[in-house]
């Protein structure tokens, strides 16, 4: 299996109630490196840019409001099968339904305040990866 990147975000609902380092330490006992990580502000532009697939959507209004209303720490996860793998360890966007252990079982408080964000592709994670960081911010070894 290949070594991947993926993009994670934790999110306002994760840095406002102190679970950086919680959430971190179950992304690291999944076996996913964290390669690079920042903590930010994301602005209203960068948010709608980043959910822009999303901007029909009914909820979108709400998420970017969500998205831009505290930090929010971004990240670059490595691994193998670093894609997929992260999504599993998420667990489903809704925590009323996401498995026993994973990040939204354990901390998501809705479907809208769900915690993390994971890339739900390999061309989506390249793309979004290069939003938030330039390649000597990533540092795999
Ligand atoms: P994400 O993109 O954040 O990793 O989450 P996801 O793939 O599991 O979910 P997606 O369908 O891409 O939706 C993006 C984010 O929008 C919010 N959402 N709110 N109120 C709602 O019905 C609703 N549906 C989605 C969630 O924060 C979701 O993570
Ligand atoms: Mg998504």
């Amino acid at each position: 299996m290949a070594i991947e990147r993926t993009f994670s975000i934790l999110k306002p609902d994760a840095t406002t109630r102190n679970l950086t380092g919680a959430i971190n330490a179950v992304i690291e006992k999944a076996g996913l490196k964290i390669v690079a990580q920042k903590r930010m502000r994301m602005s209203l532009p960068e948010a709608r840019r980043f959910y822009a697939v999303h901007s029909e959507r009914p909820f979108f209004g709400e998420l970017v409001d969500f998205m831009v209303s505290a930090p929010v720490v971004v990240q670059v996860l490595e691994g193998e099968n670093a894609i997929a793998k992260y999504r599993e360890v998420m667990g489903a966007t809704n925590p009323a339904q996401a498995a026993e252990g994973t990040i939204r079982k354990l901390f998501a408080l809705s479907v809208g305040e769900n915690s993390v964000h994971g890339s739900d592709s390999a061309d989506n994670a390249k793309i979004e990866i290069a939003q938030f960081f330039s390649e000597n911010e990533i540092i795999s070894a």
